[in-house]
């Protein structure tokens, strides 16, 4: 039998109401020794009522309470939600007194886990209500709940059966060659079969890369030569005057970070030193950071001057970030031509200024396509959102890739067999089926207390 365990479940600090929670066999036990008003072992399950918490005799709190019977609740336990007025003194003595009286403090994600490991939640579904809490957008909202509606649970388990069918009919094909009336299981089959699931994991995958940038954001630098205008860029992003701006080239000497909400998506912005030669020990270590910066970042804005004919410098810092998704903003177009674009057309040129409101249109519809903002917006959001899954579906799809190619080498179908159910498996990972205690500890540690 587990023991009960107790969390406060709203964050802690002054709030109109706080709610205690309590799970376990003993919850509703625990919760009517404190409870005054009507006794609450023989009130229906979800019912609220309204009393006081005391502590012998003394008043502690005006509450209500809600009684949830198992096995309908979130831990599929007894559950007791005590909603005390908010406050970190009334909040803590309420908990002390149900520890008091026999609960244990709960672990972080403790909740969630024992409505995993209970089986009312698929491990999908707890990871997504820790994206959920979480959450810093819209879009980013969206998918968690997705998540915890189970709509990706069911994609995958969609893709489970059909395997799970295919297996079957091999399986009868090898134990009952001698039936007639078996379907005959052919390469030709497996091969279609193979193909559609190739076809829809990959489409996952596609999808589910566009979460980690909704989840997490997008790293983006600002990098140029001095004066370029790369602060005023910042600022102008950011709708704040957060980085000094001024004529004098060399002004903004260590990196300056701001986040924004661009149109759903967080641009997490750093804006670096001019790089340029120099032997002022100061602005040399700044130059040298920015540099060094962008193998962190995902989308690299580099600045140019219209004005300015591109110098060696400019082209260095264009091959430095190939690598990575860059947009060259030629800045100052009020000002007079003086660049080759010419000798930059190959990349992503765009211009622009900072001084009109427009100004830095071009920037930003240039931003949205590199990171497929239209795409992403037309998605249904059921994505697989973390690392984990992630990796996991990248194997399925490498297995897959095996299959085909013992197809046409016209393998065995017990040994193409063997393949499917790994994938079959794989896939039974990806939404939970099987897990080790480690990775179940690892993802409820990221959790609060009292979820
Ligand atoms: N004409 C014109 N001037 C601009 C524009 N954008 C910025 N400036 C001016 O250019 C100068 C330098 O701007 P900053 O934003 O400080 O340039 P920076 O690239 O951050 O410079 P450092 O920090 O020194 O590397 C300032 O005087 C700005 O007002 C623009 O679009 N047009
Ligand atoms: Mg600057």
């Amino acid at each position: 039998m587990e023991d009960t365990i107790a969390g406060v479940s709203t964050s802690l600090g002054v709030g109109a109401i706080s709610i205690i929670r309590i799970s376990g066999d003993k919850a509703i036990e625990i919760a009517n020794e404190i409870f005054s008003s009507i006794n609450l072992s023989n009130v229906p399950t979800h019912t609220i009522h309204y009393g006081h918490i005391h502590d012998k005799g003394k008043v502690i709190d005006e509450v209500l309470v809600s009684v949830m019977r198992s096995p309908k609740t979130f831990t599929t336990e007894n559950i007791v939600e005590i909603n005390c007025h908010g406050g970190i003194a009334t909040t803590n003595k309420v908990l002390e007194l149900v520890l008091n009286y026999g609960a244990r403090l709960a672990a972080p994600g403790e909740f969630t886990k024992r409505a995993l490991l209970n089986g009312r939640i698929s491990l999908i579904e707890a990871e997504g209500i820790f994206d959920l809490i979480n959450s810093k957008t819209e879009k980013a909202r969206k998918i968690a709940i997705n998540q915890v509606d189970g709509n990706v649970t069911k994609l995958i388990n969609k893709l489970r059966k059909e395997l799970l069918e295919l297996l079957a009919n091999i399986e009868v094909n090898i134990d009952y060659p001698e039936y007639e009336d078996v379907l005959v299981v052919t390469n030709q089959m497996i091969y279609k079969r193979m193909e559609k699931t190739k076809i829809q994991v990959h489409n996952l995958l596609k999808e589910s890369e566009n979460s980690k940038i909704i989840k997490e954001g997008i790293k983006t630098l600002i990098i140029g030569r001095p004066n370029v205008g790369k602060s005023s860029i910042l600022n102008k992003l950011l709708d704040e005057e957060k980085a000094i701006v001024t004529n004098i080239a060399g002004t903004t000497r260590d990196a300056i970070e701001g986040t924004v909400n661009f149109e759903g998506i967080l641009l997490h912005i750093t804006d670096t030193a001019g790089v340029r030669k120099t032997d002022y020990i100061i602005e040399k270590i700044g130059v040298q950071k920015s540099i060094d910066l962008i193998d962190e970042n995902d989308l690299i804005i580099l600045v140019l001057n219209n004005n300015e004919i591109i110098s060696d410098e400019d082209i260095d810092l264009i091959k430095r970030s190939e690598k990575k998704k860059t947009i060259i903003f030629i800045n100052k177009n009020d000002l007079e031509k003086k660049t080759d674009i010419d000798l930059i057309k190959e990349y992503n040129v765009v211009e622009g200024n900072t001084l009109t409101t427009d100004g830095l249109n071009s920037l930003k519809k240039k931003i949205k396509e590199l990171i497929n903002l239209d795409q992403i917006e037309k998605s249904d959001f059921n994505y697989l959102t973390n690392a984990r899954q992630i990796s996991k579906l990248k194997e399925v799809l490498k297995v897959l890739v095996d299959i085909e190619k013992g197809l046409n080498n016209n393998e065995k179908v017990d040994m193409l067999e063997i393949d499917i159910k790994i994938i079959w498996e794989m896939l039974g990972e990806i939404i939970g089926e099987n897990y080790s205690e480690e990775l179940l500890d690892e993802l409820f540690s990221q959790f609060c207390l009292g979820k």
